[in-house]
């Protein structure tokens, strides 16, 4: 070895140090070679020595291992760049065009009385990455399939409207909407990328951080699925996420880059607008993001494309022969770069070029202003089509193209690059006037001097206009646009659900088990079976649907390629290439990001997918709650199942898996229809009518939350009088009061309806108290729809004043109502306001812990015995019976002691 000793061997991280020297003489001599070139021509030519000869290795098929990052430099050399077929100058009237409305835009968003915001230096930087994007490679739907899909930075949504602008696809009166979306309906522009708002223009909401890169690595997956399946042809859409280098920073955008890898995703390509800036300053000031980022692509199997400099470098890049120059890029911090963006051409000649007589050489016959004129690569078309074309045509892997742009790029010295521009909405008269000048725009002065700034449009017939509408044409129609072209589905009939609604018979079965029996039901429908895309984080065996495997199979674009362990098993684990279910891994993001892209496949790509998506309901709505607020944003449709549902139900887990809450957060999301069900029956209606609502004629844009426990029980037969608009609008009465003389009513949700009707037998049994009891399936409904009620009184004085349903359904009901759930209390508090008498709530408020079911209800004073104590506390509040009953009760049951409880069925296990 050259250096170190054997026992102390300095190479390490991936080198053959194991591997017996065979020809040590041989190996003697090329290390000698080495040692000679450092000693005669220095370490930065004999670098150049080797990464050649790694290079050539690579050539020559030898299996070097890979580098983590290269060069501060383009990765496609100026040889490389293919020739470019847009006419440059017409491509850079429109974008000059595009960049003065973009800003103007925003600037006039700030007059007077409005002063609603917006973004200008983003698209600033960003502005040349996506009309290369526009011009040449985003596709559209006009062919009637997907086209492409192109996720766009969420703040730099001005320039995509003022690009529309041009196209005459948004008139002056919508930028002038901009961010008023209900005063100046219907031409309000959203202030970001949001379908919810702007349903036929807006595909992929994108700015809360993060949730874009994630979303288009599912998207792109969903495609190669929707394909492999046979739903749709999506062999041409390919998916592109514009990104931005401080949003690398969120879990969700590094996280699933490995899935992108491992499914061999190359109709995914990655932009990452590496301005170097995120809102407060330097992204990393002291380092180097696309260096860090590239290693990070690179290590997780990406295909990587560096766009660091403009072409006005390469006669530079090409003098430097012992790699001075280039060294000197590799060790300058961004922290430094964004400096010299906002300095003159002799600052940079003195502080980059100075240290170096090489370096001062290189320069020394350019001007200063040709100095301050070396650009960044992702301003360059030419180089842009280059990377973007190399994405294009790479085999195998996804592609990120990272490119070096200057924030508030074209802006002016008060802009670019400054720390503060991300937050800069408004141009001086003065930066208007540079602005103006440096885009040629023919804008006379007086325009500028007072008033709103004026929006430029260089006319239809222009020849960039016409440009722009030729090159659309031909990449089959404008993007953004979103539409709908699904038909509605043929939804089952009876049959499908007549199972379920028998009940168990003598069988125990829990909810989470009479679901899974309806959905392998529904898979075998022959109009919509194929449609269902069962999504789950590793948790398919807890939720007993592992029974789905040999038939449905687990999707894997490889299929099976080993001899499976249980190979033998009558539920072997099955992949297959045109399997029907996604595991995701343990990956609750990337499931819901499947959920999503499966949801809106009904847009994207006009072929509905049914996705049940079955989590953990502690881990749904509380780990990826942003998720399904995006889900709600892109009108995306499908069940979601909160599968071991309750605090008490799952309790042998504890803290962080006993959910008591989430359907609060459901609640929180208006797209979210959610339903607590306590029976297979009632599952039945609402998985029915969720599919009508979702997939049938004038399909609704919402999606459901079922939540289902792990505790078997007898499910009872669907009752002959079975009240289905009950069940649907969140309340039904199962069992009127058999005997007793003081009546109560009891309201349960899901697995609370066996204890509240062991309470309705011990009141009448041991207190004379008669209590109906009734099964809230939703509590979320009822209050939407009061709520909804409320509103309309609120407007409309002079009507007839409706009335809640909740308030109709229980009017007829003497109370008091006692309300229980494995919910907080929270939860059916909800209602209260319109429960026609007194209301008090029981439920599982505070932390979740283990023990066992019995003794978690004893102490949370939600079972059988402590309803009976509800109860009868609110009739002796009323007067109807005596209040020292209620000492009564308590000893007798032992309701202090949370030992003394029937400790139940066992706990679930996860
Ligand atoms: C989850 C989330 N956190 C914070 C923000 C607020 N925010 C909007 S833009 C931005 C800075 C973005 O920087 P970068 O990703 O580098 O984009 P650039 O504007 O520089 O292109 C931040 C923090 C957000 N939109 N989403
Ligand atoms: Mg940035």
């Amino acid at each position: 070895m050259a250096s170190g000793s054997d026992r102390n061997p300095i190479i390490i991280g991936g080198l053959p140090s194991q591997v017996p020297d065979f020809d040590p003489e041989e190996t003697q001599e090329w290390l000698d070679s080495l040692d000679a070139a450092v000693d005669e021509r220095g370490r930065e030519r004999a670098r150049y020595l080797m990464l050649r000869l790694i290079e050539r290795a690579r050539e020559k098929r030898v299996a070097v291992p890979e580098m983590r990052s290269t060069d501060y430099v383009n990765t496609i050399a100026t040889k490389d760049e293919p020739y470019f077929p847009g006419d440059e100058e017409v491509e850079r009237k429109v974008l000059n065009a595009t960049r003065w409305n973009a800003a103007v835009m925003v600037s006039r968003a700030q007059r007077p009385g409005i002063g609603v915001g917006g973004h200008i230096a983003t698209f600033g930087s960003s502005a040349s990455l996506y009309d290369v994007g526009f011009n040449h490679f985003f596709r559209g739907k006009d062919g009637g399939d997907g086209g492409d899909q192109v996720y766009f930075q969420g703040h730099a949504s001005p320039g995509i409207y003022a690009r529309a602008f041009l196209l005459d696809r948004l008139t002056e009166q919508h930028l002038d909407a901009f961010r008023q979306e209900k005063s100046k309906f219907p031409y309000g522009l959203s202030s970001y990328p949001h379908p919810r708002m702007m349903p036929d223009f807006w595909e992929f909401p994108t700015v809360s951080m993060g949730l874009g890169p994630i979303s288009a690595i599912y998207q792109a997956r969903m495609n190669r699925y929707l394909q492999a399946r046979g739903i749709a042809d999506t062999s041409n859409s390919h998916v592109y996420a514009f990104l931005g280098d401080g949003e690398m920073d969120e879990p969700e955008s590094l996280g699933q880059l490995a899935l992108a890898a491992r499914e061999g995703l190359d109709n995914l390509t990655f932009v990452v607008n590496c301005n170097l800036q995120r809102l407060d300053g330097p992204v990393r000031g002291n380092g180097k993001i696309m260096q860090e980022l590239e290693s990070q692509f690179r290590g997780a199997g990406w295909n990587v494309i560096k766009l660091v400099w403009d072409r006005s470098w390469d006669p530079l890049l090409a003098q430097d022969r012992d790699g001075v120059l280039v060294n000197k890029l590799n060790t300058t911090p961004d922290g430094q770069f964004q400096t010299y963006a906002t300095e003159t051409g002799a600052y940079i000649r003195e502080h980059f070029f100075g240290g170096d007589q090489r370096l001062r050489d290189m320069v020394a016959n350019m001007t200063d202003d040709q100095i301050l004129h070396l650009g960044r690569g992702g301003h360059d078309h030419r180089k842009i089509y280059a990377a973007y074309r190399a994405a294009k045509e790479h085999k195998g892997q996804p592609t990120v193209i990272l490119a070096q742009t200057i924030k508030g790029w074209m802006l002016g010295p008060n802009f670019e690059g400054r720390n503060a521009t991300h937050q800069m909405k408004k141009l001086t008269v003065d930066d208007l006037k540079r602005f103006r000048d440096r885009l040629h725009l023919p804008i006379p002065d007086r325009e500028l001097e007072s008033g709103l700034p004026p929006y430029y449009h260089p006319g239809r017939d222009s020849d960039e206009i016409q440009y722009m509408h030729d090159r659309r044409r031909e990449l089959g129609g404008y993007v953004p646009t979103r539409v709908v072209r699904a038909k509605p589905l043929t939804l089952p009939g009876d049959k499908a659900y007549a199972a379920v609604r028998k009940g168990s018979g003598q069988q125990q079965v829990a909810t989470t088990m009479a679901f899974v029996r309806l959905l392998k039901d529904l898979m075998r429908d022959k109009e919509i079976g194929k449609r269902f895309v069962p999504i789950a984080p590793d948790e398919y065996r807890t939720f007993g649907m592992d029974s789905l495997f040999p038939s449905a199979k687990i999707y894997n674009p490889l299929g099976q390629t080993y001899e499976s362990v249980d190979r033998e098993l009558l539920l072997s684990y099955k992949e297959s290439p045109t399997g029907q279910m996604l595991h995701d891994g343990i990956t609750e993001a990337g499931c819901t990001a499947s959920l999503i892209a499966a949801g809106s496949s009904y847009a994207t790509h006009g072929e509905p997918l049914i996705p049940v998506y079955v989590f953990y309901s502690m881990f749904g709505f509380q780990r990826t709650g942003d998720q399904f607020w995006q889900m709600g944003d892109q009108l995306a449709r499908g069940f979601v199942l909160g599968a071991t549902a309750g605090r008490t139900t799952l309790t042998g887990e504890g803290t962080q898996h006993a959910d008591g809450h989430s359907h609060l957060l459901a609640s929180t999301n208006p797209a979210c229809v959610a339903y607590d069900p306590a029976y297979g029956y009632e599952i039945a209606h609402i998985v029915r009518d969720g599919l009508r609502r979702m997939y049938g004629e004038n399909a609704e844009d919402v999606f459901y939350y079922l939540t289902v426990y792990n505790e078997p029980i007898n499910q009872p037969a669907e009752p002959d009088d079975v009240d289905v608009e009950g069940i649907l609008r969140g309340l039904h009465r199962i069992a009127v009061g058999a005997s007793g003389s003081v009546p109560a009513q009891i309201l349960a949700s899901g697995v609370a309806v066996p204890w509240a009707l062991e309470a309705q037998s011990i009141l009448a049994e041991e207190w004379g108290v008669k209590a109906d009891v009734w099964s809230a399936t939703s509590w979320n409904e009822l209050r939407r729809d009061a709520v909804e009620v409320e509103e309309h009184n609120l407007l409309h004085p002079e009507e007839e004043q409706r009335v809640p349903y909740v308030t109709r359904k229980l009017q007829g009901a003497e109370g008091p109502f006692v309300a229980v759930s494995d919910w907080m209390r929270s939860v059916p508090d909800q209602i209260a306001r319109w429960v026609p008498g007194t209301y008090q709530s029981l439920g599982g408020d505070g932390f979740g812990f283990a023990d066992t079911r019995g003794a978690a209800r004893r102490f949370f004073h939600i079972d059988a015995q402590s309803i009976v104590l509800g109860v009868l506390t609110e009739l002796a509040k009323e007067g109807k019976i005596d209040r020292s009953v209620l000492k009564q009760a308590i000893d007798r049951y032992q309701l202090l002691d949370v030992a003394a409880a029937d400790p139940g069925a066992a706990g679930g296990d996860a």
